[in-house]
């Protein structure tokens, strides 16, 4: 078995050495992680590829802020080159708990993407404002009811799917760029029925860095669902 966490990052200077760190800490075989960094200005990237003398951390430098989507298919490519059998996605903010990672490892022998949730029976959103909750949650209510996800968690950015998944995809012709990046592989993914099943996870905001989360990512996912739709 060959597990690649996949971790998009900018300006994540303050979170990604104890990430890795507590990744590759964890007992899980034949482990290894791909950073896609877009120019980080604080230095993220050398603080990862000063780490990747002594594991099995890999970089992608791309020129500048490119956007969430496409550092995710910069990442899976390279993850699928490097002979994956199982990809994550992760946040590097601590968000989400690497010693979550043997679970959903775990029922990824039993399904084909597993995501980490925050919407199921014992999952947990903690430290986000107000505001946060409503968008995400209508955000969800939305993509649900217009697009027919079953997924609880649709906007869920810790995520472990079977490499057939990826290669499955053209992941070239996946539009979106920003958030809605999340709820469009999740799209694809239901459109050719592999098996999804979502396990509760903690979820903790950032205590380091900023989000990223801006206005023109809300707006882009509320377009993709108009846009999906026509494809359902
Ligand atoms: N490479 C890259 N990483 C990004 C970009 N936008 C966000 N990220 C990373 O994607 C992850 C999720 O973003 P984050 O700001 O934590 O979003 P939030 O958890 O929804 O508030 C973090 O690891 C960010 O550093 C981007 O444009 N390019
Ligand atoms: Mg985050």
């Amino acid at each position: 078995m060959k597990p690649i966490i996949v971790i998009p990052t900018f300006n994540e200077k303050d979170n990604i050495a104890a990430l890795l760190q507590e990744i590759f800490a964890l007992s899980v075989v034949g482990l290894e992680v791909v950073v896609v960094d877009d120019n980080s200005p604080d230095g993220t990237a050398k603080i990862v590829e000063d780490m990747s003398h002594h594991h099995f951390v890999h970089v992608i430098n791309r020129e500048k802020k490119l956007g969430l989507g496409s550092a995710y298919i910069a990442g899976f490519k390279k993850a699928l080159a490097l002979g994956a059998t199982h990809i994550f996605e992760m946040d590097a903010d601590f968000s989400h708990n690497p010693k979550d990672i043997p679970r959903l490892l775990d029922e990824a022998k039993e399904h084909d993407l597993v995501i980490g949730s925050r919407r199921v029976a014992g999952g947990k959103i903690v430290g986000w404002n107000v505001v946060r909750h409503c968008t995400s949650y209508g955000a969800t209510l939305f993509a649900r009811m217009f697009l027919g996800l079953h997924a609880k968690d649709v906007t869920a950015g810790f995520r472990c799917m079977k490499r057939e998944v990826l290669e499955s995809i053209d992941l070239d012709a996946i539009a979106s760029n920003g958030y809605a990046f999340q709820e469009e592989l999740l799209f694809l993914i239901q459109q050719k029925h592999f098996s999804i099943k979502e396990i509760p996870v903690l979820f903790v905001d950032r205590k380091r860095g900023v989000s990223k989360l801006g206005k023109k990512d809300i707006i882009e996912f509320f377009t993709t669902i108009r846009r999906l739709r026509k494809k359902k």
